[in-house]
């Protein structure tokens, strides 16, 4: 069946990096699609039946296909909305650097990001938010007196990554694999959007992107060029009955079995991220690959979910 871009529902808040990151991806497919505001901090009580618990942003929707993680949200948008009628994410068969290097990234910088936007804008972040964050998040305390003394670390780690991404563009290529973005650019994109959106410009000296000579701010305005795609405001409750009033689509695209930790079919498993937000959503295993699983829920007032998850940063256990 053919996915109407009238059905794509992405649950998202606007300072939310991650939902940066498909939102601009939206843009780049140039796709029209449902956006619900949902808060900055739980509870989040019309999206948590539809996940399962996963707790993070954004998570596309679309009818009861729930995509949790960004890495699964951007290949599902590439096998819905292909390539040649759309823009692909992964250009010149670069699909495995592209989707390696963006989680490598996104791991890697994460923390260290935080503390630099900290250093510049900490004191502006409510307590509330920073009990959240450490509580149910990040389990780490990113309050700017608890970030301070590892500024000059986070620095460190911060511009060592932005190096490599310096070097790859220096030769004056648009993009980090050359003429067309890919997912990597928008990985990268989007943590440098956290710092460019929030601090005062001194960002950029500070972390060695300022001045004419490097490549970094036009790849930047390169990827803000691409837009957001074209977004009509949803509400929670109607976003809730969509999911409810239709059936999870038959998954195709995956074996029954072919989980390579040789879980079957209609086992009974828990899918959790190994990082952060750990918490486990339980469910029957649908169908599953080395990359992505498609778990069953059945929610007392949802109904029958799929809830997807891309496998590398997720732990898939027997239940
Ligand atoms: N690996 C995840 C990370 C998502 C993530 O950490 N998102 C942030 C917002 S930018 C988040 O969920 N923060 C806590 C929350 O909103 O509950 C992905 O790629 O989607």
């Amino acid at each position: 069946m053919e996915t109407n871009v009238s059905d794509l529902i992405l649950h998202q808040y606007a300072f939310s990096t991650f939902s940066e990151k498909v939102r601009v991806a939206l843009g780049l497919k140039g796709l029209a699609y449902r956006c619900v505001d949902i808060a900055g901090v739980p509870p989040r009580p019309l999206l948590e039946p539809l996940t399962g618990g996963y707790r993070r942003a954004p998570v596309l929707q679309v009818g009861a296909d729930i995509y949790c993680d960004t890495n699964i949200i951007l290949p599902a948008l590439e096998r819905l909305f292909p390539a040649p009628q759309h823009p692909t994410f992964y250009p010149d068969g670069n699909e495995g650097l592209a989707r390696a290097l963006a989680f490598a990234w996104e791991r890697a910088i994460w923390i260290p990001t935080i503390g630099v936007l900290t250093h510049f804008i900490g004191e502006h972040i409510p307590p509330e938010f920073i009990k959240d964050r450490k509580e149910g998040y990040l389990y780490v305390d990113i309050s700017k007196e608890a970030m301070a003394p590892d500024l000059p670390l986070y620095r460190q780690r911060v511009t060592a990554q932005y190096a490599w991404l310096k070097t790859q563009l220096a030769d004056g290529r648009r993009f980090v694999f050359g003429a067309a973005p890919s997912a990597l650019d928008l990985a990268c994109y989007q943590t440098i959007y956290l710092l460019r959106k929030n601090c005062p410009a001194d960002v950029d000296t500070m972390l060695g992107i300022g001045g004419s000579a490097c490549p970094i701010p036009g790849w930047y305005e390169r990827i803000a060029a691409l837009g957001q795609g074209t977004p009509t405001p949803m509400s929670a409750e109607d976003a809730f009955a969509a999911a409810r009033d239709t059936k999870p689509a038959p998954v195709t695209h995956l074996l029954p079995n072919g989980d390579p930790g040789g879980l079957p079919a209609g086992a009974k498993v828990t899918v959790t991220p190994d990082d952060n937000a750990r918490v486990p959503v339980a469910g029957t295993l649908v169908a599953a690959s080395d990359t992505e699983i498609v778990i069953h829920r059945r929610d007392p007032q949802a109904g029958d979910l799929h809830i997807h998850f891309p496998r590398l940063g997720f732990d898939v256990l027997p239940a």
